[in-house]
């Protein structure tokens, strides 16, 4: 049986889909790497990407690197590398080592950032930087230059004053926005219901006066051509656009979270049947563009990286001591 290429109909090569699909399972093997790094005492701390792989390589794909600006939030591994970072990158951040490009070890991993990649540093208090992506919009509509900016964030976010506030804003200034909504059905222990009382939040957008988009966040695919038609509809100087990407969020919020507090095994054992690096794996073999022995060259590039990155970030030297109170006070 052969499948139709939807990926063709959005305007995707062959060769752009197994690009998707190796960063999508370089981002997944990272993640993994540092769940066992984490449990083997050797790096602190792990925000996870599983599950959302597929919305963000999608939505990357749909945007121009180096040029568009990115105001990410901590699970957008998968976004980040297809920008730029590298798996090494993202283990010295893991194993907050100084030559880290994010911020030489000194935020916590997940605090993506670099100006050679567009990627504007963020905060911890969620949701901060969407008003820091209108900010930059702003300035582009100002200066008549032709990026878009491209901010994401969590479903439990979009609660946050600073989502409306930038909405609201974008809107009223028809500035070139992507607001992506990685909706992975919790935020920490809250489950979706008791989150919002509207039916979804890609209807948040008709308040503001611009258009919302729902998307099924495991389909790489169908993301890549919304964000498409979205950063389209930015540069035509229709203003903003809010994406809410479907997906669930496959491991516990983070390393020190146990979901099993709060959501049945079988719930999630349910969900792994919709993880979006099979059913992605599964449409490429289906429609003749990756055969079993491509599958396990990419499986294997991926797992040397992953492995030469860990084994590199490992043995980098940490910061000096007396390094810990540069850039905090004034010199
Ligand atoms: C302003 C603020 N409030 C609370 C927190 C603690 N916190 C960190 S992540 C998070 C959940 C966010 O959920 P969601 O937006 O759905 O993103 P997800 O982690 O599910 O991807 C919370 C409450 C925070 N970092 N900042
Ligand atoms: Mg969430």
């Amino acid at each position: 049986m052969t499948t139709t290429k939807r990926h063709e109909e959005a305007g995707l090569t062959d060769q752009q889909v197994l690009d998707m699909y190796y960063y999508m399972l370089l981002a997944r093997k990272i993640d993994e790497r540092q769940w066992l790094l984490n449990r083997a005492g050797k790096v602190p701390f792990v925000i996870s990407c599983q599950g959302q792989e597929a919305a963000q390589v999608g939505a990357a794909f749909a945007l121009q690197k180096g040029h568009d600006y990115l105001c990410p939030y901590y699970r957008d591994l998968g976004l980040v590398l297809v920008f730029g970072q590298t798996a090494r990158d993202c283990m010295l951040s893991a194993f907050a080592k100084p030559e880290d490009p994010n911020s030489g070890g000194r935020q916590m991993p997940g605090h993506f950032g670099g100006r050679k990649w567009n990627i504007l540093t963020g905060s911890s208090p969620v949701t901060t930087q969407v008003p820091h992506a209108v900010g930059i919009a702003l300035a582009g509509k100002m200066q008549k230059k032709d990026f878009v900016v491209y901010t994401s964030f969590g479903e439990g976010s979009s609660n946050q004053g600073d989502f409306h506030e930038g909405a609201n804003f974008a809107g009223v200034h028809k500035l070139p926005v992507i607001f992506f909504c990685e909706n992975n059905k919790y935020a920490i222990s809250v489950p979706l219901k008791k989150q919002l009382a509207c039916e979804s939040v890609a209807d948040r957008a008709i308040g503001y006066g611009f258009k919302g988009v729902r998307v099924d966040g495991n389909d790489p695919i169908e993301v890549y051509r919304v964000v498409k038609e979205a950063r389209e509809r930015g540069l035509r100087g229709e203003g903003p656009t809010l994406i809410e990407a479907v997906m669930y969020r496959l491991v516990p919020h983070s390393s020190d979270d146990d979901d099993r507090t709060y959501r049945t095994r079988e719930e999630v054992e349910e969900a792994k049947k919709k993880d979006p690096i099979l059913l992605f794996a599964q449409y490429l073999k289906e429609c003749g563009v990756m055969d079993e022995a491509q599958e396990q060259a990419i499986a294997e590039r991926v797992q040397q990286e992953v492995d030469e990155a860990t084994e590199y970030a490992e043995n980098a030297p940490y910061a000096a001591p007396e390094s810990a109170l540069l850039h905090v006070y004034g010199e």
